[in-house]
């Protein structure tokens, strides 16, 4: 049987030519509404690429042998670099308390570069069994400050988890991202069960190496609700322009947009007092330094090649 009405999927899994499509607001369709899917072969994507992530539509739907094919591309939201993910929502910036111990410079380089892909980001801290409550309020109080209600972990209690579950099932599209050993995967296999992605402690990490070819894969968590699992990648912080930085840090936002303060040029990247009038006594003023620093760097050495 098949249908040639025209419907719209999401690009659940990739591999090779075929893509595995889920049709969206399809309730009819009931639980068979995964469609193995290739591009139709008249169609020019103007050289874009499908990813994962990706909404397109779908026709000739053969109902039995669950195939179709892919017409068209839908414009993406965004686009996330390595893995490369599409129309990402929520973007989980995970890191442990200890094991590895917490780098505030690293926490806040993955909080600015997810800021700069315009989602809404949040701060997932895992592995608080191993740290006192006291540690942990001052955490909080700390990340507050940042302007991140920070979720915390500990894998003895699930009363956490099972907020950070039901906060998950109202999102569109998250993605646990953070560095190697952090408890990524730990987090993934309880959110999706069944799905059993190894996980290793921190010192068996470099020994295993990169042995996991498996892709990328966007997991259903409720209806049009789904979670990245991204096994075998641990994300590196993007290089920032130096343009977007101050407006991904709520402290400077705070100031310049809410307050309205100004400061005598335009465009000022709040490096120097003359001039500035912003107050730089937050404590990651310094972070934004680095971070400024960096990215000009980066910026001339690019120009460069
Ligand atoms: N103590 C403690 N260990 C944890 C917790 N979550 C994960 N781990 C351990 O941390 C190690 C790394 O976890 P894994 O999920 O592989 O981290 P990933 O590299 O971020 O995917 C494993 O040995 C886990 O058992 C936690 O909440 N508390
Ligand atoms: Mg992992
Ligand atoms: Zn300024």
């Amino acid at each position: 049987m098949k249908t040639n009405s025209k419907n719209l999927g999401l690009v659940t899994k990739k591999f090779n030519d075929f893509f595995l499509v889920d049709l969206k607001n399809q309730e009819h369709f009931g639980n068979r509404n995964r469609f193995l899917c290739k591009v139709r072969k008249s169609i020019n994507f103007k050289d874009q690429l499908i990813y994962v992530g990706d909404e397109v539509v779908i026709d000739n739907i053969d109902l039995k042998s669950k195939r179709a094919l892919i017409i068209s591309l839908k414009k993406r939201k965004n686009l996330l670099a390595r893995p490369s993910v599409a129309n990402i929502s929520n973007i989980y910036i995970t890191f442990s308390v200890e094991e590895p111990e917490l780098n505030l410079s690293q926490v806040n380089r993955f909080l600015i570069s997810a800021e700069s892909m315009g989602v809404e980001v949040s701060l997932v801290l895992t592995k608080c069994d191993l740290i006192s409550d006291k540690r942990r309020s001052f955490l909080i109080d700390k990340f507050g400050q940042w302007g991140y209600q920070a979720i915390t972990l500990n894998l003895h209690k699930s009363d956490y988890f099972n907020n950070l579950l039901a906060e998950l099932k109202q999102k569109e599209s998250s993605i646990f991202m953070g560095p190697s050993g952090v408890g990524k995967t730990t987090l993934l296999n309880m959110i999706i069960p069944g799905l059993q992605n190894s996980t290793a402690p921190v010192s068996n990490k470099i020994k295993r190496g990169k042995n996991t070819t498996r892709n990328v894969e966007l997991f259903s968590l409720s209806n049009e609700s789904y979670i990245v699992d991204t096994p075998g990648f641990n994300m590196q912080p993007l290089e920032v322009d130096s343009r977007l930085l101050p407006n991904l840090y709520s402290e400077i936002k705070k100031q310049v947009v809410d307050e309205g303060i100004k400061c005598k040029f335009r465009n000022c990247l709040h490096l120097n007092d003359e001039g500035c009038n912003l107050n730089k006594s937050f404590e990651r003023y310094s972070f934004y330094k680095e971070m400024i620093e960096s990215s000009k760097s980066h910026h001339y050495q690019n120009q460069e090649d």
